[in-house]
């Protein structure tokens, strides 16, 4: 796998979360969003935020359903983003749910990359400064509902970080970031993200790739977008934690949360001089559910 993604830029991992792992998640999506039925028969009051703009079905963590926000940093995911970043210290630095409907709007994309917005420099070659992002889906994505389209890294390698938008043949485009050329050879190379629920597709942050259209009749698609990079990488960026940890679905998920996942989020090891006996006072007030033992000096030293 972690070679693939070397040479590739992603890798398709079909069903990578297995079903029983899913479930959880999968059973609080209306928390989030609405049904199927819901969107298209118009009985879900939630239903006209979709219409018109592909980005408005974004929801950014923490999202309303602890059972999501823990899929975000499920063991499997970074244990995948460990692998890929060659490094046990990984930052998840962005995690959003998105739900798309046949007919709210286009979603056809051009080719792109996301880099753009995903950190403030622009992406490295080099394998110990890569950022991993991640399409998990949700429910089963054929083609018919839109799966991401990527293009493998043997063909864009030679392209500049300048212009990052490939547009399709026949559009037109302006500005230093778009190529309205046409790029028929990219779009001829694109590889089908299409899987079942549960797949998870990991690319580069330089690795082309866009979204599709959603044909099916009365069709819904759901998925979370993760990003991750080594944690002293600060130019990856996407949104700071903090800014909304005062929401009750952040101490929600806190409480529910392992080490492990909360150290994605930035919260220090175990074992580190952050951790005395004010901090952890304080924090048993902030999060009174959370047990603060394996942070406590003792257990840690243990
Ligand atoms: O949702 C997708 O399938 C891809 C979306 C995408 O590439 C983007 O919005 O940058």
């Amino acid at each position: 796998m972690a070679p693939v993604w070397q040479t590739e830029g992603f890798v398709i991992l079909p069903a990578f979360l297995p079903a029983d792992e899913l479930s959880a998640a999968v059973d609080e999506l209306d928390l989030l969003f609405p049904s199927a039925a819901g969107f298209h028969d118009g009985t879900d009051p939630r239903a006209g935020r979709f219409i018109g703009d592909e980005f408005a079905g974004i929801d950014t963590f923490p999202f309303a359903s602890t059972a999501i926000n823990l899929l975000a940093v499920h063991q499997r995911i970074l244990d995948l983003a460990e692998l890929l970043l060659n490094d046990g210290d990984v930052h998840l630095y962005s995690a959003e749910a998105w739900a798309k409907y046949t007919g709210a709007c286009d979603y056809d994309q051009d080719l792109h990359r996301d880099y753009l917005n995903h950190t403030l420099l622009v992406p490295s070659t080099a394998p110990a400064f890569r950022q991993v992002e991640m399409f998990v889906f949700l429910n089963d994505v054929p083609e018919e509902l839109g799966p991401p389209h990527m293009v493998p890294r043997k063909l864009t390698d030679g392209l500049p970080a300048v212009p990052n938008w490939f547009l399709r043949p026949e559009r037109e485009g302006a500005g230093r970031f778009v190529d309205d050329s046409g790029s028929p050879g990219l779009y001829a190379a694109e590889v089908s993200g299409a899987g079942p629920a549960g797949t998870v597709i990991a690319f580069e942050a330089g690795t082309f790739h866009r979204g599709t259209r959603l044909t099916a009749p009365r069709g819904a698609r759901y998925s979370m977008h993760l990003g991750f990079r080594l944690s002293n990488f600060h130019w990856g960026q996407r949104t700071g934690w903090a800014a909304r940890s005062f929401e009750q679905s952040w101490t929600d998920f806190v409480h529910r949360a392992t080490p492990r996942q909360l150290q994605a989020f930035g919260f220090p090891p175990p074992g580190h001089p952050y951790w005395t006996p004010e901090t952890l006072a304080g924090m048993a007030r902030r999060y009174p559910e959370l047990d603060l033992a394996p942070w406590s000096p003792a257990d840690s030293a243990a």
